[in-house]
């Protein structure tokens, strides 16, 4: 049905692009890079193609895509990158009939029927992790064998107006036996930041939380999978050689979540003398003193905690289970051992008052973290806030463009948008100070430079004359992307 049998199929992987509405924040895609890494350990011939670090247009892709001839295109999407995934799929299969064509990530991941149903160019979904269905989908193309597609687990497609969902892919249980990620299919100096290779790693998959407005366990299931401090350790040391990384994102879901393998990869670190600055996310519940001051040492300058909120109701709706006191304290503990504090809230969900969200701001202005994400709350399909907005029959946009942090895509009664965005904006204007930049800007190390430049940009946007002075230097200069998920506001990409 799908072309010739070859002797070891041709694949294409695509990143696609943002929609021209969203902050376009570019980051090296640590899933296609291991799709990649496990094809090519397996003979198979891979190209990349990253639509966030080239502006490609439909008809560029189209031509790409024409003059790679590949078997299988692999398209990768989060919800809010799914339309324009559908547009790319459009471009490659008309330059490409005869080509598999695949989307995996998170959106089709829950939203795997109507993704087939929806698009005719869309042959199979596959859900949740990949690097398995991938390979075993590159050989039955190799084959020519697709009649066997329903041995394949963890795909929906559709069979003569049928739509067939195999049973689900166990996760991998040994997740050191993958190999790096592909990363010489990508141009990494378009992630650097202040000159400096800002490398991701992820050093483990699954979350055992259920936090409400999150898909992580969904994703990555709810058992905790570590690597291995030795195999951690050598792919920040092969990251740093092959790479020339100077600083490292552990982007796992909780870094910390086992303690003691946390200390494990630090004494690696100190051990193999990798001492360049690192920052890692994780929850205020997973840390202690002892291993904060561990972290430092090895350099982790920046930690990403998960407050939410500072109302104690929020965070109980949340399922969180964490606490007001809980998030204070941990941030307190993390500055006291040196380390700088981001902390990411998720505000406008549903049940929040104005005084709750004031509580939050209150929270911020008691603990001083060093940089602060507001994301509206976003009922990603798949997740309990999604069933949570739907039973409450609240007003919702299907228009995937908008699921994004910065977008509030339903309406809170109790906390009208105006008047959510006029305390997100009083914060901003009054934490971004030019006192806070300047404290940063002369740290000198390369958090403190980041976040500088985010104060700056606020800095700069609400100041008409320095805003006109910087529109004309900046279209001197390449089209702005934010880098590594250190995004601007939506109030800095509109003005
Ligand atoms: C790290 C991370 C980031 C990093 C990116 C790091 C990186 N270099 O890749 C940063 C901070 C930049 C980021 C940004 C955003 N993120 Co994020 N992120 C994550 C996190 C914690 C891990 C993702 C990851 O790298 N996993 C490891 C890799 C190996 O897995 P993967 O990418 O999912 O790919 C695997 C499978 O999905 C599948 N697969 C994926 N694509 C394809 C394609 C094919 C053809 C096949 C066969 C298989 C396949 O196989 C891969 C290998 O197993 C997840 C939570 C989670 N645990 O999933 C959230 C998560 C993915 N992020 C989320 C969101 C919302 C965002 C943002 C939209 C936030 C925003 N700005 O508004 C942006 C935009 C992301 C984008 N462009 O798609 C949501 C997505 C929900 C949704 N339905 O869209 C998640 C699930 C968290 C949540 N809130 O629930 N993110
Ligand atoms: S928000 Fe963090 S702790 Fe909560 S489920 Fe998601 S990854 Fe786990």
């Amino acid at each position: 049905m799908f072309g010739e049998p070859k002797v070891s199929a041709h694949v294409v992987l695509v990143n696609p692009p943002y929609p021209p509405e969203a902050v376009q924040s570019i980051f090296l895609p640590l899933g296609i890079g291991y799709l990649a890494a496990v094809l090519e350990q397996n003979g198979y011939n891979v190209d990349v193609v990253d639509c966030q670090t080239s502006s490609l247009t439909q008809k560029t892709i189209e031509n790409k895509i024409r003059s790679l001839n590949p078997d299988i295109i692999g398209i990768t999407s989060a919800t809010v990158t799914y339309l324009p995934a559908l547009d790319v799929l459009k471009s490659a299969k008309a330059a490409a009939p005869k080509a598999l064509t695949l989307m995996g990530g998170p959106h089709v991941t829950v939203l795997d029927e109507q993704a087939v149903t929806e698009s005719s160019e869309l042959d199979i979904v596959v859900r949740g992790e990949g690097e398995q269905t991938m390979l075993e989908l590159a050989k039955l193309v190799s084959d020519g064998n697709l009649k066997n597609l329903s041995q394949v687990k963890g795909i929906t497609y559709k069979d003569n107006n049928q739509i067939v969902r195999t049973q689900d892919r166990p996760f991998i249980q040994d997740i050191d036996s993958l190999p790096h990620p592909a990363h010489h299919h990508f141009d990494v100096s378009m992630y650097k930041l202040f000159d400096v290779n800002y490398m991701p790693i992820i050093t483990s998959r699954g979350c055992p939380s259920q936090c409400t407005f999150c898909l992580a366990s969904k994703m990555c299931g709810k058992t905790f999978r570590g690597r291995s401090p030795k195999k951690v350790v050598d792919e920040l040391e092969w990251l740093r050689d092959e790479y020339g990384a100077g600083a490292f994102a552990f982007y796992d879901d909780t870094f910390t979540f086992d303690l003691k393998r946390a200390f494990d990869i630090c004494d690696e670190m100190q051990k193999r003398k990798i001492n360049l600055p690192w920052d890692c996310r994780t929850r205020v519940d997973r840390v202690s003193k002892e291993l904060l001051a561990k972290l430092r040492s090895t350099n982790c300058q920046l930690i990403h905690f998960g407050v939410e909120s500072g109302s104690q109701e929020m965070l109980k709706v949340m399922r969180k289970g964490t606490t007001v006191e809980l998030n204070a304290k941990a941030i307190k503990w993390a500055k006291e051992a040196g380390i700088s504090v981001a902390v990411s809230l998720v505000i406008g969900y549903p049940g929040e008052t104005p005084e709750m969200l004031q509580q939050t701001i209150d929270f911020l202005y008691k603990t001083k973290p060093d940089y602060v994400y507001m994301c509206e709350a976003v009922p990603y399909p798949g997740t309990e806030l999604a069933n949570y907005v739907k039973e409450l029959g609240l007003e919702i946009t299907e228009n995937w463009n908008q699921y994004r942090e910065e977008t509030q895509v339903f309406t809170n009664k109790l906390l009208p948008l105006e008047k959510l965005e006029e305390t997100k904006k009083a914060f901003f204007d009054n934490y971004f100070s030019t006192g806070y930049f300047l404290n940063k800007k002369f740290k000198r190390d390369f958090y403190s430079q980041i976040m500088a430049r985010a104060a700056l940009n606020h800095l700069v946007c609400n100041n008409r004359v320095l805003s006109w002075g910087f529109k004309k230097l900046s279209k001197m200069r390449r089209p702005k992307k934010s880098v590594g998920g250190y995004s601007a506001s939506k109030t800095e990409q509109e003005k």
